[in-house]
C-alpha cells in the first residue's frame, strides 16, 4: 500500500493554513486564569459589533443547564474562582464534567455565562481590568487577524481547551446535543456540480454532511478511513468518525467552489477542493475559507481527507497540486 494515514497527511503540501489561529491559541493558553477570561471577554465585545451569534437551542443546552443554575447561586467570589479554575484547567468536580462536553455544549454554556456578565447576574469583568503586556499583545494578534473565520475558530479553541484535561479523566462518556435526524431526500440542496471534480464521491461527501446523513456519509469512507479537521490529529477508524459526526458535525454549511483532481500511485487519486464553510453559530454572517484534501483508494472510498481552514481568500484559489 502506497499510503498509510501519517504519509497521506502531506499531500497537495502547497496548501497555506492558517497558522496564525494555534500560533495566537499556544500564546493564549500560557496566560493567567484573569488574564484569559478578561482577554476572550474584550475579544468576544468587539466581534459582537460585526458578527451576531446564533442563540443556543435549549435542546442543546439541557446538559449544561443545572451547571449553570447551581453557577448563578454562587457568590461573585465564588464564581470568579470557578471561571479561573476553567481556564486554569483545575482539577474540580465542574472542570471535570466540562471536560466530558461536546464542543457546542462548552460554547453555550459560555454564551449563557456571557449573558449573565452582561446582566450582572453573574460576576462580570471589572471595569478598567488591565490585562498583562502579554494578554495585551495577544488580543492585539486577535485583532489584526481580518479574516472572522479565523477569529471564530481562535475563540472556539480557547473554549475547548478549557476545563480539566480530558486524556486525564480515565474513561467516561461524552456528552453532545441530541442526533437531529437526516434532512428528507426531497428537501436537501444538492451541490450541482464542483468545476474540476468529475468523482461523485466529493459531490456526495459534501451532500450527505449539508444533511446530517452521517450513516450515509460514514460508507463513503474505508474502513481503515481517516479525517482531519482544522489544525487537529487525524479522526481513524468508521467508529470514530460516526463519533465524531454525530458530535461536531450537525449544521454545518459546505460551499464547494473548484477543484483539482489527480491520479496518484497504484490507483490512488487525489483531489482538493476550496469553498466556504458556515456553522450554525454564525450561519452567513461568516464564511470560512477551507480546503478539503481527499485521498481516495482503488475502491473509491476515502482514504484521508484534511480540512483546513485557508491562511487568506486568495488560497481559494490555489489549487496547484
Ligand atoms: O472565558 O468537511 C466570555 C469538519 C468571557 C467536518 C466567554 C468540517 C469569558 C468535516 C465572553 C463569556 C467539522 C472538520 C469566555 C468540515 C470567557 C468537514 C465566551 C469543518 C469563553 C468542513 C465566549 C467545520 C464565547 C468547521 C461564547 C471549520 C465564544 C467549523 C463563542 C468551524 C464562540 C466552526 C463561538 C467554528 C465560536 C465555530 C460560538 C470555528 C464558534 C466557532
Amino acid at each position: 500500500m502506497p499510503f498509510t494515514t501519517e504519509s497521506a497527511r502531506n499531500i497537495f503540501p502547497e496548501t497555506l493554513a492558517a497558522d496564525v489561529v494555534p500560533a495566537t491559541i499556544a500564546r493564549f493558553n500560557k496566560l493567567g486564569g484573569g488574564d484569559k477570561l478578561a482577554l476572550i471577554w474584550f475579544a468576544y465585545l468587539e466581534m459582537g459589533k460585526t458578527l451576531s451569534i446564533a442563540t443556543p437551542d435549549p435542546v442543546n443546552m439541557q446538559f449544561a443547564s443545572s451547571t449553570l443554575s447551581q453557577i448563578k447561586l454562587m457568590s461573585f467570589s465564588e464564581q470568579t474562582q470557578l471561571m479561573h479554575d476553567l481556564a486554569n484547567r483545575t482539577d474540580r468536580p465542574i472542570c471535570r464534567l466540562y471536560a466530558t462536553w461536546s464542543v457546542n455544549i462548552k460554547l453555550g454554556f459560555w454564551y449563557q455565562l456571557g449573558k449573565w456578565m452582561e446582566e450582572g447576574l453573574v460576576t462580570p469583568i471589572p471595569q478598567g481590568y488591565q490585562l498583562s503586556a502579554n494578554a495585551s499583545a495577544v488580543l492585539q494578534a486577535i485583532r489584526v487577524v481580518v479574516d472572522p473565520g479565523q477569529q471564530i475558530t481562535i475563540l472556539r479553541n480557547a473554549v475547548v481547551d478549557m476545563g480539566f484535561d480530558p486524556a486525564q479523566l480515565g474513561s467516561y462518556s461524552s456528552v453532545a446535543e441530541p442526533l437531529v435526524p437526516p434532512e428528507d431526500i426531497a428537501e436537501r440542496t444538492l451541490i450541482t456540480a464542483i468545476p474540476g471534480v468529475e468523482n461523485p464521491v466529493i459531490v456526495e461527501y459534501m451532500d450527505n454532511l449539508n444533511a446530517n446523513d452521517f450513516d450515509t456519509l460514514l460508507h463513503l469512507f474505508a474502513l481503515d478511513g481517516a479525517l482531519q479537521p482544522p489544525f487537529q490529529r487525524p479522526i481513524v477508524g468508521q467508529d470514530a468518525l460516526l463519533r465524531f459526526f454525530r458530535e461536531d458535525c450537525q449544521n454545518l454549511k459546505l460551499l464547494p467552489e473548484r477543484g483539482i483532481t489527480e491520479p496518484d500511485e497504484d490507483g490512488y487519486t487525489r483531489i482538493k477542493v476550496t469553498g466556504k464553510v458556515q456553522t450554525p453559530w454564525f450561519g452567513k454572517d461568516v464564511g470560512m475559507n477551507v480546503a478539503w484534501r481527499f485521498l481516495l483508494n482503488p475502491e473509491n472510498k476515502i482514504f484521508f481527507v484534511a480540512i483546513d481552514l485557508l491562511a487568506s481568500a486568495k488560497e481559494l484559489r490555489n489549487l496547484a497540486p
